[in-house]
């Protein structure tokens, strides 16, 4: 039998890799583990407890929340909002920052998380998942600014999603290499079931909806026939696997090698820069994917260069083996001039042109 590592053990014998931890960053890693179980519990029993479902509410994408999405973002943001240990929380449920109430402390941390996502996917039991992302506080004074959120994918402290499936697991990484723990529901503990994830050298999966085939660019047309062994060399085709629910699409990718395209599209006028969210989804995958080994890219370039400049700023995702991203990469810069031309003023925060060339006003990004 192997030695038996619960989480919060695990988590404690990382603080070693940092001399000067007080134990506040451990302590903000145990809470999310909590959370985990106690948003596990919830969608295990979602179906018995009246939270499947949607609620009235729309988030400020316009889709409609789910009970569990709600359920899971107010656990969240209740487990961290006394501790002392934040100084502010972005949800991709909510429009602006989450500060920390007056009467709390603050921290020197900042959390930024999508509750549940792949939320579609809750009212037919299929696996769904919670993403979360740690950067240090960069600003001075007590409560955390926009600032502190919109940093480089490369600046993150810790990173990592639960994924609520045939069992739960939470996936995290701070740096130094990154491992799987499964829910023993028996005794409510997490134990680490996945040490130290490589993402494999062979390419089994491409996950990809191929029902938007017709609004691609063509460099991304060439490069999903490519993955099917249709275009180029002929190689092996990769299976195809897309459950429209990124975290278990990423997990199964991350595990059996593969790669998870969401790319910038045509389908409609702000389809080019694509569906995802960079600081609520791709920065914690793409840095968690990068600390296995693997590579994320928007199509140009790595994910963890991109410096956000909005909170909900949407990036197209290429995720999993770099071999296979940079492919994606190759693919797009040999064949997608007109994309580019587009995207790239958007990646770097420029105003959008419109069709007719002229600039139109930029995005305030939200207080
Ligand atoms: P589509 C879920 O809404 C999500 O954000 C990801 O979890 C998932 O991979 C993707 O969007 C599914 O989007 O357009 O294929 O339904």
């Amino acid at each position: 039998m192997n030695k038996i590592v619960t989480i919060e053990r695990h988590i404690f014998e990382q603080q070693k890799h940092y001399p000067g931890a007080t134990g506040t960053f451990t302590s903000l890693l145990y809470d999310l583990a909590l959370a985990a179980k106690l948003i596990s519990r919830e969608t295990n029993r979602a179906g018995l407890a009246n939270l499947i479902g949607a609620t009235e509410g729309e988030n400020v994408y316009g889709e409609r929340q789910q009970k569990l999405d709600m359920f899971a973002d107010e656990i969240i943001f209740k487990m961290n909002d006394h501790t002392g240990r934040l100084c502010a929380m972005a949800s991709e449920e909510h429009d602006d920052i989450l500060s920390i109430p007056p009467h709390y402390d603050t921290g020197k941390y900042v959390l930024l998380y999508d509750p549940l996502d792949g939320s579609s996917n809750i009212d037919v039991n299929v696996s769904i998942g919670t993403i979360w992302a740690i950067f240090r506080k960069v600003t001075s004074g007590a409560q955390g600014t926009m600032d502190d959120m919109l940093q480089p994918g490369h600046q993150l402290a810790a990173a990592g999603y639960i994924i609520y499936g045939s069992s739960t697991m939470m996936v995290y990484s701070t740096g130094h290499g990154v491992h799987g723990f499964t829910l023993d529901t028996s005794v409510g503990e997490f134990l680490l079931s996945h040490p130290d994830i490589r993402i494999p050298d062979q390419h089994k999966y491409y996950s990809v909806n191929h029902s938007y085939e017709k609004y691609w660019y063509s460099g991304v047309r060439r490069y999903v026939k490519w993955l099917q062994g249709l275009y180029g060399e002929g190689g092996k085709p990769l299976g195809n696997r897309y459950i429209g629910s990124l975290v278990a699409d990423f997990h199964r990718n991350l595990l059996q090698g593969g790669v998870y395209l969401y790319p910038g599209d045509t389908r409609d006028e702000n389809g080019y820069q694509g569906k995802l969210r960079l600081t609520f989804e791709a920065q914690a995958l793409a840095y968690i994917c990068r600390q296995a080994g693997g590579y994320a890219s928007d199509g140009v370039g790595d994910i963890l260069d991109l410096k956000p400049h909005n909170l909900h700023q949407r990036v197209p995702l290429f995720l999993g083996n770099r071999d296979l991203v940079l492919k994606a990469e190759k693919f797009i810069r040999e064949n997608d001039k007109e994309w580019l031309n587009q995207y790239i003023p958007f990646r770097n925060g420029e105003a959008p042109k419109q069709k007719n060339g002229k600039k139109k006003k930029k995005e305030k990004a939200t207080s």
